[in-house]
């Protein structure tokens, strides 16, 4: 029996990777065993979060336990598996991370570069709140053999080969695209699999979801400001989780915008172009989003530094060029 895709019912994450696979005939089967890999480590930290209250893997980095032994944070801890993951995958000749101000060299004749968030939403972790895992892959611009370069990393996000999340909610998700439409897997805990469950994910249009830290309301500029109160106006709905990836995911099945602006204490924003908003940028425009900073689009910006901050609008196509008709009236002064 076949679904609407021509994929067995029950299509597994490996049976989906290889059958796209196959749909690229010079693909040579690494970026599918690279996706694997980053898989394979989201069900090892699926399975400590899941037991982080009694694993002792909570709290800051510095503590002891009562054995004496280092506590170490659980976004350490993801950094460790991913890096762990794809060091012994070897598929990639560099990861650049959040947790990590240098490039990690990996194997020098592999042909891909990944960035990632291994653990997204601090101050979620804690408190038992969806957080996520983001992941951009590129591929090198050095010859095979030699160490990664910074030139390597700071390409722009449309120079991504694929791009996903790991949503650690109240199902597991991974969702990924390879630039070739957007598709979601549920992981299966009893069986170790994840499953497609959300076939070609595409954006609506318009929604009627903002998504806001309106604690810093005072900071913001006046049109973002102005945005928010018309969304209020509207009866929109406000929803924030302080989860990047649980607020995207959202706002992708609903319809909505994510806004993380500039504040006067923080020019740039918070979120980082590299580990977040890339990755992010790439699958909502994949399903038919938008991503910008206010100014041009995320995927169009050329990184500077790896660690890099940027304000970041993202989600429905109109709700997006509001902000940005609001944004480009005050510029012009009209
Ligand atoms: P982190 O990478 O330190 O976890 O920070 C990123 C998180 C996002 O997941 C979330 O959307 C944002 O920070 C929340 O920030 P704030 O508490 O300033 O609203
Ligand atoms: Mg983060």
């Amino acid at each position: 029996m076949t679904n609407n895709l021509g994929l067995p019912v029950g299509t597994t994450l490996d049976r989906f990777i290889k059958r796209n696979q196959e749909d690229f005939p010079y693909a040579s089967g690494e970026l599918s065993q690279l996706l694997r890999d980053i898989a394979l480590a989201g069900k090892i930290l699926n399975k400590e979060i899941n037991h982080a209250g009694l694993d002792n893997i909570i709290g800051d980095m510095g503590e002891t336990n009562v054995q004496g032994e280092n506590q170490q944070k659980l976004d350490v801890v993801a950094d460790i598996r991913f890096t762990r993951a794809l060091r012994n995958g070897g598929e990639v000749c560099a990861i650049v991370s959040e947790e990590n101000e240098e490039i990690v060299h990996l194997n020098p004749n592999s042909k891909y570069l990944v960035a990632i968030d291994p653990l997204d939403g601090s101050s979620n972790i804690d408190v038992n709140v969806s957080i996520g895992t983001i992941f951009s892959i590129y591929r090198r611009k050095s010859p095979l053999g030699s160490a990664a370069t910074v030139e390597d990393v700071l390409q722009s996000g449309r120079d991504q080969v694929a791009a996903g999340y790991l949503l650690y909610g109240s199902s597991t998700m991974l969702v990924y695209t390879t630039g070739n439409k957007v598709n979601g897997f549920t992981y299966e805990p009893s069986l170790g699999e994840f499953f497609l469950s959300h076939r070609n994910m595409c954006i609506p249009k318009d929604g009627e979801i903002f998504s806001i830290n309106e604690g810093y309301y005072n900071d913001y500029e006046e049109e973002i400001k102005a945005y928010v109160l018309s969304c209020k106006e509207r009866h929109y709905s406000a929803r924030y989780i302080g989860s990047l990836v649980g607020d995207f995911h959202r706002n992708l099945l609903k319809g909505g915008i994510y806004l993380y602006p500039s504040t006067k204490k923080n020019p740039s924003g918070k979120l980082r172009l590299l580990y977040e908003c890339n990755a992010l940028a790439f699958i909502a425009e994949q399903a038919g989003g938008k991503a910008t900073n206010g100014k041009q689009a995320i995927l169009d910006i050329l990184p500077e530094t790896f660690h890099q901050r940027t304000p970041f609008l993202v989600g429905s196509p109109m709700m997006v060029d509001e902000v940005m008709e609001n944004l480009k009236k005050v510029t012009s002064g009209k």
